[in-house]
């Protein structure tokens, strides 16, 4: 996601996790306001074109080499690469995070690379390894040359929240309060415990991989319906636009939901 759709993920989540949850990544942030997981959303994007940070590109997705829209699967031992992909970078920072061996920065450090990925994980294209997850795909938005990738990022959200962001911290937080409630008693309502199920701690791997599975799931149905030839050059303002953001609003606050309930995992397992 771009910046927008992370820093709403964690205002989701930081509506749903625990007291005990948010005093611990407080204290661990060292920020006791209400943006302490808004605020560090977007760092592992900061650092991930740096000398230092060059190792950590990889953790941003899996490329599941599938065949859309034909055939969507993930497969851990053929798409997660030899060093890393998004399903292990959650499972290894959520163990640095944890570990009280480490240095408070560098659980710090784990914890804000956990709140990215989890919102990463769940952005279609970063589960999608055609056309390096459509940045090679040229496309038009409402008549603005822009790669697949950005547009499934960016553009849509964007849109749907009303244009180009210009307070993208407010206007996140005012996105997350209407998922929020979606999710205690709207339209998410009836879904939200169903996005918990299979969820399970001691099996991070496991976990993440699932719900990789899921995003993926939505590359043969909404991102390439008709194969990646058929949206080259295309308008996706349009009707491509109408199916694809219900989809993703779904899939920003599922991942901001799951993010609340892994966090509370983490915070009960050292209790
Ligand atoms: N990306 C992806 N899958 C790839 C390569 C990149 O999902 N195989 C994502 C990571 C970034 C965006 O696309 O969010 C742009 O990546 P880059 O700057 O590495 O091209
Ligand atoms: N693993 C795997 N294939 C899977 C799930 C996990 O090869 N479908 C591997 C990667 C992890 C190890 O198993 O290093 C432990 O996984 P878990 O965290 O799910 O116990
Ligand atoms: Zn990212």
């Amino acid at each position: 996601w771009g910046g927008f759709g992370h820093i709403t993920v964690a205002y989701v989540a930081s509506d749903f996790v625990r007291p005990e949850t948010t005093t611990y990544f407080q204290a661990l942030l060292r920020n006791t306001s209400t943006s302490y997981l808004a605020g560090v959303a977007t760092w592992a994007d900061s650092i991930r074109y740096t000398k230092w940070g060059h190792f950590t590109g990889p953790f941003h997705f899996i490329d599941a080499h599938d065949s859309p829209p034909s055939s969507c699967n993930v497969d851990f031992e053929r798409d997660c690469k030899s060093e890393g992909c998004v399903v292990t970078a959650i499972a290894n920072y959520t163990t640095q995070l944890l570990d009280p061996t480490l240095p408070a920065w560098i659980r710090a450090q784990a914890a804000k690379f956990v709140i990215h990925f989890v919102g990463d994980i769940h952005q279609p294209l970063h589960t999608e390894d055609v056309a390096k997850g459509g940045n090679g795909i040229h496309v038009k938005f409402d008549g603005n040359e822009l790669n697949l990738h950005h547009v499934w990022d960016s553009s849509i959200a964007e849109k749907l929240r009303g244009g180009v962001r210009r307070a993208p911290y407010a206007e996140a937080r005012e996105w997350a309060t209407e998922l929020s409630n979606h999710i205690r008693s709207g339209k998410y309502a009836a879904y939200s415990k169903g996005w918990l199920k299979g969820m399970a701690f001691d099996e991070p791997n496991a976990t993440a991989l699932a719900w990789a599975r899921e995003g993926n799931a939505v590359v043969c149905t909404h991102v390439l319906p008709e194969g990646p030839e058929a949206i080259v050059d295309q308008e996706l303002g349009g009707e491509y636009y109408e199916a694809a953001a219900p989809v993703i609003e779904m899939a920003v606050a599922k991942a901001g939901y799951r993010l609340a309930a892994w966090l509370d995992l983490a915070v009960k397992s050292i209790a």
